[in-house]
């Protein structure tokens, strides 16, 4: 054992980050705290020797032994009624060195409230000394508190057969193995497996031993230290079990409600997928369809355009010239206006149909009227014949008149049609154009469709108990690194208790 102090193995443990248990269950923040309390504890200076026994075994005469006074109250029929502390270097004779504080605590079994007051010293206490009468036997109550005293200070216990002179001579013998016979198991190799002494502490007839000597040789060595270590590092290694236990036990419970949520999720988030889906297949459909069509909406595009031709000749416009910078303009708007119809709703913005790009190499078509030129050749030359301009209006109109009569077709028609073929033809230069933009809707909309397919929303309350679950795996994390801290320094301290 190389260690000079223990103690000092065990200052970081004290000072290891506490997690961040805000979000943690109330249970877990309250396991957390107790393991803190206990970790704060180690670097006490104050070290607690409990002497705990049932009631008279002589627990105040042993106490009073140890200080080398009569501090402690020793009497026959009156109780001690509350544990009462002293401390070691307030007393000359006494036979404990160092900051040692004997603490004298009322006889087990005797009052309830007197013996769980006793107990409680255990939470503070490094080392305890167990006191048994020699004249009664070790009960089953005795038995359990010695249990309890030995798991919780680690074997930190010193087991003290007092009352020997009640016991015959030849009776001795046998007290020792039948107390070394019941008490197998307790204690540890710092202190010894189990460490027993028989005293008596009979006024007048006291008989000690080595007990003092040998107590006061083993709490001032470092052997001390160690025993003060052990005990400490166990009941921080016992708060991080009981923490751990209890996020365990919270995150069961955690999970639990987040797997409910997640299946009523879950049912939620199907039937919400499902109708998005099925909204994008109903949208890719109208899409497809108006696609499908693109036949008719070109046939609409080519009447629209003959129309527009059709009324320029109404005006009596001469010569006509197709405005498919307007035209086809309103063809791609229907186009785009269509597909964003059909997707209405859906969880697509489609692109625009734009054909701004395109239009500047549309040429435009100028389709000359036949019959304008007949007329107005008649009606130039009628003008000039009478340098008359009325008489030049009139051969216009007889012009046409003539045009009619002599062409005997109806002009207007032919106009027209070579207009539609016009139509036709920007049409079926502009399909690829178009067939491309639809390709491009139905891959936005096939994506969307995939998107859907796993698509989770986040939801708040699933959300926070996640949160919850996270601080819950960090303090449990927490609890691991610390654990094994503790069980690193319990094996340095002594290996074969760690
Ligand atoms: N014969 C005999 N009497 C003892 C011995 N030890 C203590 N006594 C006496 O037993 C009585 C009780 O002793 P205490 O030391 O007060 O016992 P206690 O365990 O502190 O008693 P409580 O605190 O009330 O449980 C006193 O009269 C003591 O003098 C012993 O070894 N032999
Ligand atoms: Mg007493």
């Amino acid at each position: 054992m190389t260690l000079a102090d223990p103690l000092a193995r065990l200052l970081p443990l004290a000072d290891i980050i506490t997690p961040d248990a805000a979000d943690a269950p109330a249970a877990v923040r309250a396991a957390i705290s107790a393991a803190l309390h206990q970790s704060a504890a180690l670097i006490n200076t104050r070290r607690r020797l409990v002497v705990l026994g049932s009631f008279k075994t002589g627990k105040s005469s042993l106490v009073n032994a140890l200080l080398g006074t009569q501090a402690a109250a020793v009497s026959t029929v009156e109780p001690s009624s509350a544990p009462e502390s002293f401390r070691a270097e307030d007393y000359v004779e006494s036979g404990l060195r160092g900051p040692w504080t004997i603490v004298d605590t009322p006889g087990l079994f005797h009052q309830p409230d007197l013996t769980q007051r006793a107990l409680d010293e255990l939470e503070s206490a490094d080392l305890a000394i167990l006191l048994l009468s020699a004249d009664t036997i070790l009960s089953a109550q005795e038995r359990v508190v010695g249990r309890r005293i030995d798991v919780t200070l680690r074997g930190n216990v010193i087991v003290v057969v007092n009352r020997m002179d009640m016991v015959d001579e030849a009776e001795r013998a046998d007290v020792a193995t039948w107390a070394e016979q019941a008490l197998r198991g307790h204690g540890n190799a710092l202190v010894g497996s189990p460490r027993i002494f028989y005293t008596s502490l009979a006024p007048g007839g006291t008989e000690l031993g080595w007990f003092v000597p040998w107590l006061g040789g083993i709490l001032s060595s470092g052997s001390g230290d160690r025993i003060v270590a052990i005990s400490r590092l166990g009941r921080v290694g016992a708060a991080l079990q009981r923490l751990q236990s209890t996020v365990a036990a919270e995150r069961a419970a955690l999970e639990q409600r987040i797997e409910l949520i997640r299946v009523g999720d879950e049912r939620r988030l199907d039937e919400e997928r499902a109708r998005i889906r099925n909204d994008i297949a109903e949208g890719r459909g109208r899409v497809r369809t108006y696609r499908a069509n693109l036949d008719r909406r070109d046939e609409t595009f080519v009447a629209e355009a003959a129309a527009d031709a059709s009324a320029m000749l109404r005006a009596g416009e001469m010569g006509i010239t197709v405005r498919w910078d307007s035209l086809l303009p309103r063809y791609a708007e229907g186009i785009s206006d269509a597909v964003r119809e059909a997707v209405l709703g859906l969880p697509i913005t489609p692109p625009a149909f734009d054909l701004s790009g395109w239009l500047i190499h549309v040429e435009s078509l100028s389709a000359s009227h036949p019959v304008a030129d007949v007329a107005s050749a008649l009606g130039d030359l009628l003008g000039q014949v009478s340098g008359d301009d009325s008489a030049r209006q009139r051969g216009v109109a007889a012009g046409r008149w003539v045009s009619r009569a002599v062409f005997g077709s109806d002009v207007e028609e032919r106009v027209l049609k070579a207009v539609e073929a016009a139509a036709r033809n920007r049409l079926a230069e502009l399909r690829p154009d178009v067939e491309e933009y639809f390709d491009r809707v139905d891959a936005l909309l096939r994506e969307a469709d995939a998107y859907f397919t796993d698509w989770t929303p986040a939801s708040t309350e699933r959300a926070h108990l996640q949160h919850m679950l996270d601080a819950l795996e960090s303090v449990g994390e927490w609890a691991k690194q610390l654990l094994g801290e503790v069980g690193a320094a319990l094996h340095d301290i002594a290996p074969s208790i760690g």
